[in-house]
C-alpha cells in the first residue's frame, strides 16, 4: 500500500520564501495550508562543463540560451561537485547518496555487458520516493549495469536493472554511447535485438562523427538519433503526467500523483553528433555544436513540463555527471574554456574533473536569479530531494548525503555551509579531500586522462598535492611540503569520511 507524502507549508516569519517543515520532524506548528509533495525532474548531462554555459562563463563560445534562462529562474551553484570524475560512479553516488568507492567498483566505469552495480535492497532516491507514493521513471543513459551475470545476456530479461532499484519505468541505452551494445532498452527488454555488428569509428578529434567502439547493434540504430529519442521520450512522459492531471480533475493544489523523472542524457559525451541545424552554431567546433544541441534538448524537456501544466509544482535540477572532456589542445585550438580556468579535464582529480554546473528551479520556493557558493556533492541530492518531498529516509543508506534544502530555500544563511568537506575521486581511483580552501590529493599526477596520470615521488619531494583553492583556483602551486599540519589534518579527515561517512565532525 502506497502512502502519499504530504508536507506542511508554514509561513516563514519575515522571509519572502515559505519554509517547508520536514516530515521527519514533529510538526509542532499548526499548518496554514497543505500542499502535495513536489514533482522532481532531475536532468543529468553527460560531460557538460561549467565553462560551456554562459551563465558560468561570460566568454563561453557555446550558445546555451535555455540553460542561461533557466539559471535566471532559480539558483546557480558555483562549488558543486560530482562524487567522481567519470560516469558510472557519479550515477551510483547520485542515486544512492553513497560514494561509489564504498561499492564493489573501486575505480573505472562499467561497460555495456556489465551486471547491475547497485546492491539489491539498497535504498535509492527512486525507491524512497516510490515508497512515498511517487511514480518514478528513468529515461536516458543508465550506465549502472543490467542483469545479474557477466556478461549480460541481452536475450534474457534485463534484471536487476532500473526497475529493481526504484523506477516504475525505464527507457534508454545501457551505457555510454561509445560502448556496445547499441540498443534501446525499455524496462526489462531491448526494443529490438542487437543482431548486427558495427565497426569502430575513430575519426580525428573534432573532425566530426565522433568515436565509438565496435560491437553489437540493433538494425536501424543510429547514434545521432539517441539524444533526440531520449528527449522525445522525456517530453512524452511529461505530457502523460499532464494528461493524468486533467483526467483526474483534482482541485488546485492536488494535481495528481507526484512524479520523479530522472533524465541522464547521453550527451555531450562522445560520439559528438550534432544535428544539421546545430552545426556551426558554436565557435567551439563539433563539441560546441553538440553542447548547443544539449541546451536545446533540455529546453524541449522544460517546454514539455510547461505544457503539462505541472511546472509550478516541480523542483527541477540540472547538472552534469563530471567535467567536460576538453583537452589542452582543444583549449588552444578554439580558445574555449569548457571547464573555465580549472585545471585538467573529465576523469581527473583536479577541479575540471568534478566541478560541475548545478542549477535548481522551484517556483515560489527557490529565489530566482540566486546563487550559492556553498560546497555541494551530487550525493547530497538523495537527502535533499527526499527532504523536499517530505520523505524521511530509512535508517540504512545515504551515508554520504547531506541535506542542502535549507540553502535552496534561503532559510539558512548562505554563508553557513551545510557541507564543510567533500571527498573527490578520479577515473583511476585517486582520492582527494577538501575542507574550506584546502584540497589534498593523495598522489602526484592527474589520476585521470591528463598526462601524466601518475608521478612517482622523489626523495625529499612531496608524495601528494596540496592546493589552496581560494588563492590558487588553477591548482598550480603545490604547498604539500610547506603545510605538513594541513596535510595531516586532511589525511585524518579523509580517513574519517571513509570510516564514518557524513557523520564526520563539522
Ligand atoms: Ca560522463
Amino acid at each position: 500500500m502506497q502512502r502519499l507524502a504530504f508536507v506542511l507549508l508554514l509561513s516563514c516569519a519575515g522571509g519572502f520564501l515559505p519554509a517547508r517543515q520536514p516530515a521527519h520532524e514533529p510538526a509542532h506548528e499548526p499548518a496554514s495550508a497543505v500542499a502535495q509533495a513536489p514533482n522532481i525532474l532531475l536532468i543529468l548531462a553527460d560531460d557538460l562543463g561549467q565553462g560551456d554555459l554562459a551563465c558560468y562563463n561570460a566568454a563561453s563560445k557555446v550558445p546555451t540560451p535555455r540553460l542561461d534562462a533557466f539559471a535566471a529562474q532559480g539558483m546557480l551553484w558555483t562549488d558543486a561537485h560530482s562524487p567522481s570524475a567519470v560516469c558510472t560512479p557519479t550515477r551510483y553516488g547520485l542515486l544512492t547518496g553513497r560514494y561509489c568507492w564504498r561499492s564493489a567498483l573501486k575505480q573505472g566505469v562499467l561497460f555495456g555487458f556489465d551486471p547491475a552495480l547497485i546492491e539489491p535492497g539498497r535504498p535509492t532516491l527512486a525507491s524512497e520516493l516510490r515508497g512515498a507514493g511517487y511514480t518514478t521513471a528513468a529515461i536516458g543513459k543508465w550506465h549502472l549495469g543490467l542483469g545479474g551475470n557477466k556478461p549480460t545476456d541481452y536475450t534474457q530479461l534485463l534484471k536487476p536493472g532500473p526497475l529493481e532499484v526504484g523506477f516504475d519505468t525505464f527507457f534508454g541505452i545501457p551505457a555510454s554511447l561509445d560502448m556496445p551494445p547499441y540498443v534501446f532498452v525499455r524496462d526489462h527488454r531491448p526494443e529490438q535485438a542487437a543482431s548486427e555488428r558495427i565497426g569502430a569509428s575513430r575519426p580525428a578529434r573534432n573532425g566530426g562523427g565522433g568515436f565509438w567502439r565496435e560491437g553489437d547493434i540493433s538494425p536501424g540504430f543510429r547514434m545521432d538519433q539517441v539524444l533526440p529519442r531520449i528527449t522525445a521520450e522525456a517530453e512524452a512522459y511529461l505530457m502523460g503526467r499532464g494528461q493524468e492531471r486533467r483526467q483526474i480533475g483534482r482541485p488546485q493544489g492536488q494535481e495528481g500523483q507526484p512524479f520523479f523523472l530522472y533524465v541522464p542524457l547521453s550527451a555531450p559525451h562522445t560520439p559528438w553528433l550534432p544535428a544539421k541545424e546545430f552545426r556551426g552554431r558554436s565557435q567551439a567546433g563539433v563539441y560546441g555544436d553538440f553542447a548547443t544541441m544539449v541546451d536545446a534538448s533540455i529546453g524541449a524537456i522544460l517546454d514539455a513540463l510547461e505544457r503539462s501544466g505541472r511546472a509550478d509544482d516541480t523542483l527541477v535540477i540540472i547538472t552534469s555527471d563530471n567535467g567536460a572532456h576538453w583537452t589542452p589542445g582543444d583549449r588552444a585550438r578554439f580558445g574555449h574554456l569548457a571547464n573555465n580556468h580549472r585545471r585538467g579535464q573529465k576523469a581527473d582529480i583536479w577541479e575540471a574533473g568534478h566541478r560541475v554546473p548545478f542549477l535548481v528551479r522551484w517556483p515560489g520556493r527557490v529565489a530566482p536569479a540566486s546563487r550559492s557558493d556553498a560546497l555541494l556533492c551530487l550525493t547530497d541530492l538523495y537527502a535533499t530531494c527526499l527532504s523536499a518531498a517530505g520523505v524521511k529516509p530509512g535508517p540504512e543508506g545515504g551515508e554520504d548525503s547531506i541535506n542542502q534544502l535549507a540553502l535552496l530555500l534561503g532559510s539558512s544563511p548562505p554563508s553557513v555551509a551545510l557541507r564543510t568537506s567533500i571527498v573527490h575521486h578520479s577515473l583511476h581511483g585517486m582520492y582527494a579531500v577538501r575542507k574550506g580552501p584546502w584540497k589534498l590529493i593523495l598522489g602526484l599526477g592527474s589520476g585521470g586522462f591528463s598526462a601524466p596520470r601518475t608521478i612517482e615521488p622523489v626523495a625529499d619531494g612531496p608524495s601528494g598535492q596540496l592546493y589552496n583553492l581560494h588563492d590558487d583556483p588553477a591548482e598550480s602551486t603545490n604547498l604539500y611540503l610547506e603545510h605538513p599540519e594541513v596535510v595531516r589534518e586532511l589525511e585524518e579527515l579523509l580517513q574519517t569520511w571513509r570510516e564514518k561517512g557524513r557523520s564526520v565532525p563539522r
